[in-house]
């Protein structure tokens, strides 16, 4: 009896000693499923991308076209794809996706299968080709390339009808074997409503879940392009982040519930572009923006680029929590990236460049509460090359990885990755710093992913230390890195009162402003803000502050006349909310008529819905009217608001001038039939 117990033991023991030597000697984790393709991984790598809006909105400033308009009006002056691709490649982009063809069917290649395309348009006498062009110099450049191809076409005559799914492929087809390798191709969700449709004026919906027949076209796509990455809400190559801002989550998942989703479903962003712990597909997260408001260019956006400071914020919110980013172009009409954008983008790269200039931790003493062994201990995480990894046995769920410095260091980000070859691991984990022999928590989190960067405010000590507090299954960490960002000067906040009294502010109370009213570029001899400036009947500010010598980049505000006067005709006090130039502050309501207290000579008028996190009343469909006495109506333009539920941002609807004391604003569609949200309504005279 004695001597069986002692036998089962030592052959315990000795089963033991084995799987030890065997993790000691470098058996790498088992894979915890789903786990990515190789064609992912080269993807998650990649992280920042560039994305073009360019054809025939470019030209009708618009952002969804009907589908009616005319070949001959795509004419641009200066097409130099060259100069887009050099400026991503500037800005540290690997890839490039341009729209081929948007929901207005317009194709920016010589299609064999419609009219309705490049080759009927006055550029280059019908003879050039936009996607050779931008696939060529992709090639020089050394960039990816990908399509966006709308399955939504409201040109096409079929649209609705198993026909249009043939007319797609055949389209799919032309792009994936006649321009080279194709790193992504993008669907977008949005798809079914009103169009041209070959001249049928009509409303046509479609059953997003069935009429595409996906699983077919992902097929032709892979035996075309087997390496390429397929983006739709449901993937499979990788999936959208759920919000047209260029955001990830402090909790994203890579997998993703795949077979609980569809493009173009309703609940998707509430539900599932976090991705989910126990997806079933590896399916990561693409955050998509655009360096402008609108995805496609219009002049009155000029002024309004993204700010550094937006841009920065992007960048950590999106390949800072286990994203990719895909930073929207909208190439202007002259067939350029605007200087503006050019600059904003090249500041990003500078100032990413600046902010992970030097790792501190190369020359730290590293350890770990446990490893698998010497293939697998703590240096692995400071190496630069993606494939080692520090792991944890099998079984362990929770580890300590230490950093002690030989001297104390001041840094504020943090950037982990895990080995994502083998399934992303880990729930939750916390950072401790060493000061003077004790550890303090600095931050916390939940994923890590392929990548997750932590912005913190500057810590000093002697050592940093990562504890993983759980995780699905032995945690694999490839790379742990701490910098020290330097300073960022904020532009300032310009605001204005009803009555026309602009405030501008700073966060830091030591810089000072300085500003222009003349369109000027501000600099540090301009005009010091000490008061507030009198602007009822509206005007441009742009400000910049500055402290210690650093300079914030210019704000810049152009603003009508002031609502102050106005009364409101129609609706209670609540209304006001509408006109208080407030963004914070919203009213409900499917008409407003306003009293103008002055006859003016109006060019158009403005539309803000509700900002509040989660939307309602977004109007769809509108109409605007104008009168002298408040009595006589003249309909001076009406019309849909496009995209306004993936991009809710100002509409600005201009109109032939008309003199006007009241306007009256009707919603007549919103998206999800409640009553209108308008956070403001304004009027445009200048
Ligand atoms: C949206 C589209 O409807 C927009 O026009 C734009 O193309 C954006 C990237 O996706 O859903």
């Amino acid at each position: 009896m004695k001597h069986s117990i002692f036998g089962s033991t030592s052959w315990i023991f000795a089963l033991l000693m084995v799987v030890y030597s065997c993790q000691s000697s470098g058996e790498p984790p088992a894979p915890v499923s789903p786990v990515p393709t190789e064609a992912q991984v080269d993807y998650q790598r990649m992280e920042f991308n560039g994305f073009v809006h360019f054809n025939m909105n470019t030209f009708t400033n618009m952002e969804w076209g009907y589908g009616n308009e005319d070949p001959s009006l795509f004419n641009p002056t200066n097409l130099n794809c060259d100069q887009w691709v050099s400026t991503m490649k500037e800005a540290g982009m690997k890839g490039v996706i341009i729209t081929a063809k948007h929901h207005d069917g317009f194709c920016l290649w010589p299609s064999e299968y419609t009219e309705h395309s490049v080759k009927n348009s006055p550029w280059k006498n019908g003879n050039g080709d936009v996607i050779k062009e931008l696939s060529e110099s992709c090639a020089k450049h050394g960039l990816k390339f990908g399509v966006y191809l709308s399955p939504w076409d409201r040109n096409h005559k079929d649209y609705g009808k198993p026909e249009y799914i043939t007319y797609f492929r055949k389209q799919l087809t032309e792009l994936l074997t006649q321009y080279g390798d194709i790193f992504e191709v993008w669907f977008d969700g949005a798809n079914g409503g009103d169009g041209y449709y070959g001249g049928a004026n009509e409303t046509r919906k479609v059953d997003k879940l069935t009429y595409y027949d996906w699983e077919n076209t992902y097929d032709l796509i892979y035996e075309l392009q087997p390496h390429a990455i397929i983006f739709s809400d449901a993937g499979p190559g990788c999936r959208w982040i759920g919000n047209e801002n260029g955001y990830a989550y402090k909790t994203t998942w890579s997998p993703l519930l795949m077979d609980s989703v569809y493009g173009g479903m309703p609940e998707y962003s509430e539900k599932y572009s976090m991705g989910q712990e126990h997806g079933t597909h590896w399916v990561p997260g693409e955050a998509d923006v655009s360096i402008r408001p609108g995805w496609y260019y219009h002049p009155y956006e000029d002024h309004k680029v993204k700010s550094l400071e937006a841009l920065t914020d992007i960048y950590y919110k999106s390949i800072g929590r286990n994203a990719t980013l895909l930073l929207n172009f909208p190439v202007d009409k002259r067939g350029l990236i605007h200087e503006r954008d050019r600059e904003q983008v090249i500041k990003l790269s500078e100032q990413i460049a600046k902010d992970f200039k030097e790792n501190l931790i190369k020359d730290a003493k590293a350890s770990s509460s446990e490893s698998r062994g010497k293939r697998f201990n703590t240096e692995k995480t400071m190496d630069d090359d993606p494939e080692t990894y520090w792991a944890a046995k099998d079984q362990m769920v929770t580890a300590t990885l230490t950093y002690t410095f030989q001297e104390s260091k001041t840094f504020n980000r943090i950037v982990i990755q895990e080995h994502i070859r083998l399934g992303q691991r880990v729930r939750a984990f916390n950072i401790e710093v060493l000061q003077n022999g004790d550890w303090n928590p600095v931050a916390k989190g939940t994923t890590i992913g392929y990548k997750r960067i932590l912005r913190i405010p500057d810590v000093t000590g002697e050592g940093i230390r990562l504890n993983i507090e759980d995780s699905r299954a032995a945690p694999t960490i490839s790379n742990f890195a701490i910098f020290h960002a330097p300073p960022m000067m904020s532009p300032p906040k310009i605001q204005r009162t009803v009555n026309g009294q602009v405030h501008i502010s700073v966060p830091d109370e030591r810089a000072v402003v300085y500003y222009t009213t003349n369109g000027s570029e501000p600099t540090t001899d301009d005009q010091i803000f000490d008061k507030d400036i009198d602007l009822p009947r509206g005007g441009l500010i742009k400000a910049i502050s500055s402290f210690n010598g650093e300079v914030s980049e210019t704000a810049s505000v152009e603003m009508d006349i002031a609502p102050g006067k106005w009364s409101i005709v129609n609706a209670g006090n609540e209304s006001f909310k509408a006109i208080d130039l407030d963004e914070n502050t919203w009213w409900a309501g499917d008409e407003l008529i306003l009293k103008l207290n002055e006859a003016l000579k109006l060019k158009g008028f403005t539309y803000l819905p509700t900002q509040q996190r989660y939307p309602t009343g977004f109007v769809e469909k509108y109409s605007f009217y104008t009168s002298m006495d408040g009595e006589k109506w003249k309909l001076v333009a009406r019309g849909e608001f496009s995209n306004i539920n993936n991009n809710p941002i100002e509409q600005r609807i201009p109109f032939e001038e008309t003199r006007a004391a009241y306007i009256k604003f009707v919603a007549n569609q919103t998206a999800d039939d409640r009553p209108a949200s308008i956070a403001e309504l304004g009027i445009i005279t200048r």
